[in-house]
């Protein structure tokens, strides 16, 4: 393996090379998986961009297709950027996507299937006469105007919701159409927030009130809330709301324990962006794709030749709390598991870390339950701390800094002498008579390299610790760390650059720091296969 592509993923979506951004599009008909995402043809950065293609059967295993859109009209002659895709009455897929004109306006156009009877749906057309079917209007920033989302279907109109931004105000223009092509925008735009910025890759859908299964984006009803995701350039992460879809007024209203803006809750407290959810109707459940981004240099990324992965397509569902979503990797990443070793009642005393033997530590699924015998000796968590800013914690509060209850967990893409390892690990503070669990992704000591961006990526997890457990899943992919905290409700994606611990020389070991022991409960590791070119 060169130097350059020590770093490249396995499992992971991710091209032969090139820049890569968005996921567009996601969805599934006859049978294939369709992903699509927004692709740089001619190098490693931004630019250029058209939609790249590819199929799947699995989500995992992909066959790469000549790109569907590019740009051909003046409704995309500067670019065609991010979309989503409706399947219509009669299986008709149609994709929704902004097109940028000549002078560089945001408008919104439409693609069909050239072919419904090619299985891999290859070209695509945007009729040049009807093109584009939504262009920002007076009043309408059309610089910020932009990544349609998929339109659900409510009382005999289509509807739509386009991201944009009223000075710092965040919006979320509702369009309504009969026809998928005539469409008019609605007096009050589905939600805005001030302050927030361009609502970049919105995402509108609903998830019933109990249970995994996932539902179409047009269910409405007493069972089910709405989700509004939105990506906040400003930050670059993607927060969500879970709320109240009034379809009278044809209004999304946040639960009051949901907040708008960058207080508000992350998909992921890591890298992790413009993100999108698509219902899988073979398997009745939702699907959230997200873009994970480069952590190190421009001029590292164009000497390495590519840029960006996608994260492992993830199931999202409504937390019982219904205060919160769930993630969870789809079952389909399963079938890469290889070589399994496992740890049981293993002890973590002061200072231990203890090596997970007999996997390749650089291409891993791993899945741990941690068991604290006592929470006595839990540290007091100081007021002058914030809890909207869990990285700042992390950040004062290492993986070594000791504690009572932590830190402990694992060291991912370490050196056998540790001069290098991503510690994602917990640690547990208690206020008044609550206990706050923080779960970090610490890419501090990731690496011996200077100039990467090594971010000590934190979230709070909201958990009960009655049974005195807490589990952590992480997929550990070469340069990226992709971790589950107590069955996906905090996620923390970190992409990372070792310079010793790479390939054969990666060591997985659990760890604890804390003053109290912590008992390995039971923990399964995995080598991960490559998958293969889907046949
Ligand atoms: N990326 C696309 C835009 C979108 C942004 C352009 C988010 O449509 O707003 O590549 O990353």
């Amino acid at each position: 393996v060169s130097v350059h592509q020590l770093h490249r993923t396995a499992f992971h979506f991710q091209p032969p090379k090139n820049w890569i951004n968005d996921p567009n599009a996601p969805m599934y008909y006859n049978g294939i998986y369709h992903f699509f995402y927004q692709y740089n043809p001619k190098g490693a950065v931004w630019g250029n961009i058209v939609w790249a293609h590819s199929v799947s059967k699995d989500m995992i295993n992909w066959k790469a297709l000549e790109p569907a859109i590019y740009p051909s009209h003046r409704f995309d002659r500067k670019g065609a950027w991010s979309g989503s895709a409706t399947i219509l009455p009669g299986n008709k897929p149609i994709i929704l996507y902004t097109g940028v004109d000549p002078s560089d306006r945001q408008v919104q156009n439409y693609a069909v299937p050239a072919n419904l009877s090619d299985p891999y749906l290859r070209k695509w057309i945007k009729p040049a006469g009807l093109n584009p079917v939504v262009d920002p209007e007076a009043g309408v920033n059309a610089s910020a105007f932009r990544d349609p989302t998929t339109a659900w279907w409510l009382s005999g109109h289509w509807r739509m919701v386009v991201g944009s931004k009223r000075n710092h105000r965040g919006m979320a223009y509702l369009y309504r159409s009969r026809d998928f092509i005539h469409w008019i925008k609605a007096k009050h735009p589905l939600h805005s927030a001030p302050h927030t910025g361009m609502w970049e890759c919105p995402d509108f859908y609903p998830v019933l009130l109990s249970g995994k299964q996932g539902l179409d984006t047009s269910v409405v009803g007493k069972q089910v809330k709405h989700v509004l995701k939105v990506s906040l350039d400003v930050t670059r992460y993607d927060y969500y709301t879970v709320g109240t879809y009034l379809t009278n007024e044809d209004r999304y209203v946040p639960d009051n324990t949901s907040v708008d803006g960058w207080a508000g809750i992350r998909y992921d407290y890591g890298n992790f962006y413009a993100s999108k959810t698509f219902f899988d109707p073979a398997k009745n459940r939702r699907i959230l794709w997200g873009w994970v981004n480069e952590s190190d240099t421009t001029s590292d990324d164009v000497r390495k030749g590519w840029a960006g992965i996608q994260a492992i397509p993830r199931i999202v569902w409504l937390d019982p709390s219904q205060r919160q979503l769930m993630q969870w990797p789809i079952q389909e990443l399963e079938t890469l598991r290889g070589t399994n070793v496992k740890m049981n009642h293993q002890m973590l005393k002061t200072g231990d870390h203890i090596e997970v033997k007999g996997i390749s530590a650089a291409q891993a699924d791993v899945d741990v339950t941690f068991y604290i015998p006592s929470l006595d000796k839990v540290e007091a968590f100081n007021l002058g701390w914030s809890l909207t800013d869990a990285q700042l914690l992390c950040a004062k509060k290492g993986s070594k800094v000791q504690g009572g209850i932590g830190p402990f967990g694992l060291l991912a893409l370490a050196s056998e002498n540790l001069e290098e390892y991503t510690p994602v690990f917990f640690r547990i503070f208690k206020s008044s008579q609550k206990h706050i669990v923080l779960l970090c992704s610490d890419a501090r000591s990731s690496s011996l390299k200077d100039g990467l961006y090594k971010p000590s990526f934190a979230g709070f997890v909201d958990v009960d610790l009655t049974d005195k457990k807490l589990s952590l899943r992480s997929l550990i992919d070469h340069s990226i760390v992709e971790s589950f905290g107590a069955g996906g409700k905090t996620c923390i994606t970190s992409r990372v650059y070792p310079t010793l611990a790479v390939l054969e020389n990666a060591h997985l070991y659990a760890f604890n720091n804390g003053t109290e022991t912590i008992i390995v409960e039971n923990l399964n590791a995995w080598s991960m296969k490559k998958p293969l070119r889907m046949n």
